[in-house]
């Protein structure tokens, strides 16, 4: 009876560190609404940058240049990266609220990305 209660016990405390680890990782996948994120790695992990401001910014290639692999877009607009500084070079588009789990393949932009262009008013994706 009293080594039956003292296994039920150890499982408890067991499991608290496991849904802590859970929770930590579901943070770092997480994009605000009105927002750009984009991660080094695929699938939303790895370093994580995230770019909130209207216009043509550098940020990328000054925290995370070549690195990119997947995005979140959670503006409801369109939102450019180029290869290059100051939205110049090769571009690639990302709808309003989408995501792009892995920059490689088709997609051709994994770690190129260098800046990006968050314009004020919607436009479509080519
Ligand atoms: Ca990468």
């Amino acid at each position: 009876m009293k080594r039956t209660a003292t296994i039920a016990v150890t499982a408890v405390v067991a499991l608290v560190p496991a849904t802590g680890e859970a929770a930590k990782a579901e943070s770092t996948k997480r994009c605000p609404q009105d927002a750009f994120c984009v991660w080094s790695k695929p699938g939303y992990q790895g370093k994580k940058v995230v770019l909130t401001k209207n216009g043509v910014s550098n940020k990328i290639a000054n925290q995370m240049n070549n690195r990119v692999s997947s995005t979140k877009n959670k503006f409801d607009l369109t939102v450019f990266i180029y290869d290059k500084r100051g939205a110049k070079g090769e571009i690639r588009c990302f709808s309003s609220n989408s995501k792009e789990a892995d920059l490689g393949g088709s997609y051709n932009f994994d770690n190129r990305a260098a800046s990006s262009l968050i314009p004020k008013d919607p436009e479509p994706c080519f």
